[in-house]
């Protein structure tokens, strides 16, 4: 690494400024640009070659518009939120559900060069007021629908409490043309302005936007306190969508369902959303993965690829199961590929995909970190059954090591360590963490401990960092374990998953209570708690277990595989005593 990316903690309190981001080193950007894995194209300009297409680029449950439209609309937009005072490097936090709207708004700020953050539709409050201040953002685009839930709270105490320069509830209603025309409307009402005056089909003159930029920032699953923020360049994000619609075959008559939240890094980019723009195919946008909901689309679209996670994919096997058992007559024959990722997915689960569903399954096991592995089309049954697939990228370095960073033999368990043309260098202002999340030669400790077979096909076999993986959902145990130490009258907590058969985890919080409560700490009390601290509901605990201490390690830290063990241990106690009784 050269001495630029270097972070050094003294080295900050010698008051040397610490980039916030931390570059590829020379020799590698040289590399990757000369062999034309980075190219010198900005997501804002992946549409244009698109622009003469007739059908749909986007549609969702009230839209359908064609490249040309989007294009337009986004360019207007961008026009909008210029004049408007959003610029170059401005962070955007970004909580919509899966719509057209989303997409005017991305196009639109990386044509400015804003920096969109990825908030996922479940965060609430205390996850977007985090990144709106971690980020210093200057706007915050929220709604009236976001799958049940109105973000006007969000707004209102964003406006209390944070310096937002703008601060958007868009109502996404069933007469919402565009948010260029919501705004511009918007300001007419205000009667501040001439926006209304702007022609309709301005085209924006994107101003000095380079590919090396930071496009977006992803949200890391974490492991720490608070959500670590991932600084993606143009350069990696459209190399991995490049690279993605090649192994997975996009060309413009691929046709992409959107079930999974659309801002999450699967389905944004591997090869997802902006790998169907990339390729001038066409992109179904819904909120809904149940069963029917999806598979009604797929047969109206003739959807060809979509993305699911684990328990979804098997709630997909067993409504089709059941419906073809009663004869129920559904032409899901368009669809060839369904990509599951996430988490893992059962060796038995896998097995059914293609007799049931009649396509190809194609397992992801990727992270928004960068490194993205797939099993590849034409791998014979068994490989795509029982890995997790195989690196993107013949530039994608893996390292499987064991706790003092040696190799392990070839073929055994270890954890996994990356580096690559798409994978960050350093989380984003976060030099102390960064100093432990990668090695000093750049390497990321993914935290996941896998095997690699000997045709390179990766095999997950467990996890080294401190979090949950629920049915695909990351929880961060210290962030959940901050959380409950608030509660005045917790004295301390150690936050486990116990395995579940359906979501592969759910979330055990182990309480220790104060010990002069005149009032028991109960479940439900807790929960309430963290439902007034506005956290995201898939973060909240599936059950509480009150101890009155936590076994500790020989090195006197709290003992969580004993924890694991525990409750592992009572569930299938508590799972066989209702069996007897029943
Ligand atoms: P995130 O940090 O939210 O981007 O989540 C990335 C993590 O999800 C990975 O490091 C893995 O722990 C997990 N993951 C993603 N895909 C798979 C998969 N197919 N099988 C097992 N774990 C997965
Ligand atoms: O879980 C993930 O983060 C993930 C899974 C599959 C991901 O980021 C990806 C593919 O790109």
């Amino acid at each position: 690494m050269s001495n630029k990316n270097k972070q050094d903690p003294q080295s900050q309190k010698n008051n040397v400024k610490i980039p916030d981001y931390t570059p590829w080193p020379e020799n590698f950007e040289q590399r990757y640009k000369k062999i034309g894995f980075w190219q010198e194209i900005t997501l804002g300009e992946i549409l244009l070659p698109h622009l003469p297409k007739e059908h749909p680029a986007v549609i969702d449950d009230q839209l359908s518009w064609s490249y040309k439209e989007l294009n337009s609309h986004s360019d207007k937009l961008a026009n909008i939120l210029q004049q408007k005072g959003l610029g170059k490097g401005d962070k955007v936090v970004i909580h919509l559900p899966n719509c057209c709207a989303l997409f005017e708004l991305l196009f639109a700020l990386f044509k400015i060069g804003a920096c969109p953050v990825m908030a996922l539709p479940t965060h609430r409050y205390s996850e977007i007021s985090y990144f709106c201040q971690f980020t210093q953002a200057k706007a915050y685009f929220g709604t009236t629908r976001l799958n049940g839930y109105s973000c006007e709270s969000i707004v209102n105490q964003l406006n209390e409490n944070q310096k937002l320069h703008m601060s958007y509830l868009i109502n996404l209603n069933s007469n919402f043309i565009s948010l260029s025309h919501a705004l511009t409307t918007e300001r007419m009402k205000e009667n501040i302005g001439d926006l209304n005056a702007l022609p309709e089909n301005i085209e924006f003159q994107p101003t000095d936007i380079k590919a090396s930029d930071i496009a977006l920032f992803q949200l890391s699953g974490g492991t720490t306190g608070v959500p670590k923020l991932i600084p993606r360049t143009h350069y990696d994000y459209l190399y991995s969508v490049v690279g993605s619609n090649e192994i997975c075959q996009i060309n413009e008559h691929s046709i992409y369902l959107a079930v999974l939240p659309v801002c999450h890094n699967f389905p944004m980019s591997s090869p997802g959303a902006l790998g169907i723009f990339t390729a001038g195919g066409t992109l179904i946008l819904t909120n809904s993965g149940a069963p029917d909901n999806a598979f009604s689309l797929i047969e109206k679209y003739r959807v060809s690829i979509t993305a699911l996670v684990p328990p979804l994919a098997i709630a997909w096997l067993n409504a089709f199961e059941a419906r073809q058992k009663l004869n129920e007559n559904l032409d899901i024959s368009s669809l060839k590929i369904l990509q599951v990722g996430g988490a893992k997915l059962s060796y038995e689960a896998a097995r059914k995909v293609a007799p049931i569903l009649g396509c190809q399954l194609q397992q992801v096991f990727g992270m928004a970190e960068g490194l993205v592995n797939y099993t590849r089309l034409n791998d014979d049954i068994e490989t795509i059954c029982l890995t997790q697939g195989r690196p993107l990228s013949r530039l994608d370095e893996i390292k499987v090591v064991d706790d003092e960073d040696n190799p392990v033999f070839p073929g055994e368990t270890g954890h996994l360590l990356t580096r690559g043309p798409y994978t960050i260098r350093g989380y984003y202002k976060a030099p102390e963490h960064n100093l432990k999340a990668f090695t000093s030669d750049g390497f990321y400790r993914t935290g996941d401990r896998v095997r690699v077979n000997e045709d390179g096909y990766l095999i997950v076999e467990g996890r080294s960092k401190d979090q949950i993986n629920k049915g695909g959902e990351k929880i961060a145990a210290e962030e959940l374990e901050n959380h409950l130490l608030t509660h005045h009258e917790v004295f301390d907590a150690a936050v486990v998953g116990m395995p579940d058969d359906y979501l592969g985890e759910r979330i055990c919080a182990f309480v220790i209570a104060k010990n002069d409560l005149k009032i028991p700490l109960t479940a439900t009390g807790l929960n309430r708690f963290l439902r007034a601290r506005q956290l995201a509901e898939f973060k909240y605990p599936d059950r509480f277990e009150l101890v009155d201490d936590f076994p500790k390690t020989r090195f006197g830290k709290v003992d969580k595989n004993a924890l694991r063990l525990h409750i592992s241990e009572k569930l299938i106690q508590i799972t066989t005593q209702t069996k007897h009784t029943a």
